[in-house]
């Protein structure tokens, strides 16, 4: 085989001394002349049986052999195998094949007196099964989906059930019913779970799976589609973890840009919330500038009324505020938080930059929030290793630290940073005391 590749090589002068084979590979010279050389003695099996025409109930099937004649073999689901002698050609045709059904096919050649093996099988299915199609979401509002569904061939029609996703009771079976379908009255923000039914006249099955569609309405933060983040490289640097309000979430890079659904924080309109920012970096700590926005007004843009602060720089820890204004829109809304290491962040962003984003959804509404009157307060990071944040809602008059025992370990008096050195303290938990004017509390936190 290597002697018929390299003397049917084309030589190529500039290739002479560059490639072993001197020039280029010539398959079809190769081929051609393997065949020149080759004799068939053998009986040998016909190869590459196949469909050509395959519609509905009728085919074609077609192969290639080295014989005149052919043996033709077909099993129809179990049945016994039919063989069916084929003179001078090499394909076979059927026009009454039954619907739905498995077929196996094999051909042998014909060698005078002699047969050679059969060929490899090839098997297939006819059309015609009363299967169950699948449903695509073509559209969906407030209050209606749109669903379509491929067309099956022996269908005298469809039909569909529908129920809010997890509910005992079928809301209602259309019947008489073609693609596209349109649905209405239906509630706002939910999950529906559909299913469709073939009807054919010889055979119906039953319903088939469930398909899950919601419809909108859920709030801005699901329903419109925002601006994509393009071109963040987080290998450096990226936002470590956040709070917002008195939430907590530790991320890590992803990629450049978190996009998640989760409702972080619910917000009152008219108060103001803790906001805390931490970069992580995979090495050097870059100063890092931060820009918030909330859409307030839920247009589905960040525009500048929607930012919460621009620009705001730190290497650490960022600590600031949120204030939720009083014309807000209520609801489920975006909230885009940016962090740029070189520069102040835009809200789509589309050129390379370090850094990283993260999304999420807030929730505006006046059952939201907590009361003005009570304080609350958190630690972060917890555990910590050397400065711990205390972000709380009030003036901190006094803050201490007690061990385990309860053995006073610091003390400080008036705390406007907010901030605590612990990196003293040996490992292990502590409790943080604060008093405010509205009174005294405490959390624990684990030093690292
Ligand atoms: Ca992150
Ligand atoms: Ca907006």
């Amino acid at each position: 085989m290597r002697g018929y590749i390299l003397n049917n090589v084309d030589a190529v002068t500039a290739l002479a001394s560059e490639v072993a084979t001197g020039g280029r590979l010539n398959v079809n010279n190769t081929i051609t002349d393997i065949l020149a050389n080759c004799t068939i003695t053998a009986c040998d099996q016909p190869y590459n049986v196949h469909a050509s025409a395959f519609v509905d109930t009728t085919a074609t099937f077609e192969w290639n052999g080295f014989s005149t004649d052919y043996l033709f073999y077909i099993q129809e689901g179990n049945n016994p195998v039919v063989e069916i002698p084929v003179t001078a050609q090499t394909s076979i045709s059927f026009d009454t094949l039954v619907a739905c059904t498995d077929y196996t096919i094999w051909v042998k050649g014909i060698c005078g007196s002699d047969t050679s093996n059969f060929s490899f099988p090839y098997t297939f299915t006819t059309d015609g099964c009363c299967t169950n199609p699948a449903l695509n979401l073509d559209g969906f509002g407030t209050n209606e989906l749109t669903v379509s569904w491929n067309s099956i061939l022996y269908a005298s029609g469809y039909e569909l059930r529908y129920k809010p996703e997890g509910a005992a009771e079928w809301i209602d079976t259309l019947i008489g019913i073609s693609s596209p379908l349109n649905i209405t009255g239906l509630d706002t923000c939910t999950t529906y779970e559909l299913q469709i039914k073939t009807i054919c006249t010889d055979s119906t099955q039953g319903f088939g799976n469930s398909h899950l569609f919601q419809t909108s309405g859920c709030g801005a933060c699901y329903d419109l589609t925002y601006c994509d983040v393009v071109g963040a490289n987080a290998s450096l640097e990226w936002i470590d973890s956040i709070v917002v309000g008195w939430n907590t979430n530790v991320s890590g890079a992803d990629n450049g840009w978190l996009q998640s659904t989760d409702i972080i924080s619910t917000f009152k309109p008219g108060l103001t919330y803790p906001i805390a920012l931490k970069p992580g970096y995979s090495g050097t700590a870059y100063t890092e500038h931060f820009t918030v926005w909330i859409d307030f007004d839920q247009n589905g843009v960040f525009d500048a009324t929607d930012t919460v602060f621009v620009n705001e720089t730190t290497t650490t820890v960022l600590q600031e505020s949120i204030y939720i204004p009083t014309n807000a829109v209520h609801g489920i809304t975006k909230m885009r938080i940016a962090m740029n290491g070189t520069s102040s962040p835009v809200a789509c962003p589309t050129g390379s930059f370090w850094g990283e984003y993260e999304d999420y959804c807030v929730y505006i509404g006046e059952d939201a929030g907590f009361d003005e009157n009570q304080i609350e307060f958190s630690l972060y990071p917890n555990p910590a290793e050397n400065i711990l944040n205390i972000i709380c809602n009030a003036e901190i008059a006094e803050t201490k630290v007690f061990d385990q025992s309860g053995k006073l370990i610091i003390s400080m008096q008036s705390n406007n940073s907010k901030t605590i050195d612990i990196s003293a303290l040996s490992s292990g938990f502590y409790l943080l005391q604060i008093t405010t004017e509205k009174g005294i509390y405490v959390q624990k936190f684990i030093k690292e």
